[in-house]
């Protein structure tokens, strides 16, 4: 072991790790080490108990029945939606709508666009955007004519400021942009970027789906007209995501799904829509996810975004540091400004065998190409492994990856 680090200004990481009940466990005969959670984080102990004590006491519909279980269950929805607000200081929780994910709530928004757009506008994206974050616009394109411009990244995997620059303008009508990269890490600076758009009053949708466990968003203080992510990333259950917009923007949107719960009167020969957010929920949501995703952040609020993002940090950089020892391993994104991510490839190894072999040892790393294959067309390879960070990651366990990885490279001879 090259170094023990377990409490950082008071970051008292074996304590957290407790919290989690998933983390202790053998893999293979080896102690796990979870290092996958950019593609889902594990969940604390309140989070569990919290679905746990829903479906043990609370359970029932919310919004239509007037008894005292419906009561609480609505009362536990909407409270949780207050919780996402604060949390991302929405102005109000009406600007908060719940939906199964970062990528139903892209859906959602390009479906709401296509009245919007006719041929000949322009949706603006960048080419390290998540599958969910360019198949819903090019989807939106072909339906309306309009054309996807698609703004570059350079060698370290940063976004090209100038070309994105040169890329807006008055046909411009609509822009989604990744906060944070999940193949690469990189952080882009979202407020100068949502300024500039704003200058040509286009609407912004930030995808937040990677940024949220790590960065404190404030969508006042970035105007963005749109803020999407996915609880799962962030210590919540799956199947629960929140939309945040505007109240102007989402008054003005037709809904997405038709169903219960977003009318408020239906004839046969007309229908008024429920008000926002209810206008985009129709159906029984998902309640026991919105009461874990509630449970979540209060856990994550209680530790605080920026101690845990200033815990994570510190791995990566050991493990961009400790990688420097491996010569057959090079790093894919080195973005001067990025979160806890570390994509890389191995000389002479697939990316696909690093992943299994890296089990056999108990090490949960993601290979692939993480829904990003622009991005992997891009750095001329099929595919990456990664290592993701997250609150409960200790420095030992950049060491057993780094030992994993040195093994792999014997056996692969
Ligand atoms: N946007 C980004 C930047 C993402 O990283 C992901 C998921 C999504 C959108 C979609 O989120 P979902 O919860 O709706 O599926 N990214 C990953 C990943 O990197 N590995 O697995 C899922």
């Amino acid at each position: 072991m090259n170094q023990v680090v377990t409490n950082i200004d008071g970051y008292d990481v074996e304590r957290i790790r407790q919290d989690f009940p998933v983390l202790d466990q053998e893999i293979r005969g080896k102690k796990l080490v979870y290092l996958d959670n950019a593609a889902t984080s594990q969940k604390p102990k309140t989070v569990i108990d919290s679905i746990v004590n829903y479906y043990e006491n609370d359970n029932a519909n919310i919004h239509r029945g007037v008894h005292t279980l419906s009561e609480r269950a609505t009362l536990s929805y909407e409270n949780a939606r207050k919780t996402v607000a604060k949390f991302m200081n929405a102005e109000s929780e009406k600007e908060i709508v719940f939906t199964r994910g970062a990528t139903e709530a892209i859906n959602l928004i390009a479906n709401a666009f296509a009245e919007k757009l006719s041929a000949g506008d322009e949706v603006l994206i960048t080419a390290m955007e998540h599958h969910s974050n360019i198949v819903p616009w090019q989807m939106l394109c072909e339906k309306t004519g309009a054309v996807l411009k698609v703004a570059p990244i350079n060698e370290r995997g940063e976004l090209i400021l100038e070309s994105f620059e040169a890329l807006v303008s008055k046909k411009t009508k609509f822009a989604a942009i990744s906060h944070m990269s999940n193949a690469l890490g990189t952080i882009n600076p979202i407020k100068q970027m949502i300024d500039l758009l704003h200058q040509f009053d286009v609407p912004v949708l930030i995808d937040g789906a990677q940024a949220i466990p790590h960065i404190t968003v404030d969508v006042q203080a970035l105007d963005c007209e749109f803020y999407v992510f996915s609880g799962h990333k962030l210590y919540a259950p799956t199947g629960i995501g929140a939309l945040y917009g505007k109240m102007e923007q989402l008054e003005q949107m037709a809904p997405y799904q038709a169903g219960g719960d977003m009318i408020s009167v239906v004839t046969f020969d007309k229908t008024v829509y429920n008000k926002v957010p209810y206008k985009f929920e129709a159906g029984t949501p998902n309640i026991v996810g919105t009461i874990g995703l509630g449970a979540a952040i209060d856990y994550v609020t209680n530790i605080g975004v920026d101690a845990i993002a200033a815990h994570e940090n510190s791995l990566l950089e050991y493990a961009v540091e400790q990688s420097k020892k491996i010569d057959k391993l090079r790093i894919i994104g080195t973005a001067e400004n990025k979160g806890a991510i570390m994509s890389f490839v191995l000389d002479g190894i697939h990316p696909h065998d690093i992943g299994t072999m890296m089990d056999h040892q108990g090490i949960a790393v993601r290979a692939g190409h993480h829904c990003a294959m622009p991005v992997m067309d891009f750095f001329g390879v099929p595919a990456t492994a990664r290592a993701s960070f997250a609150m409960y990651n200790t420095h030992e366990e950049v060491d057993a990856l780094m030992a994993g990885i040195e093994n792999l490279i014997e056996m692969f001879g």
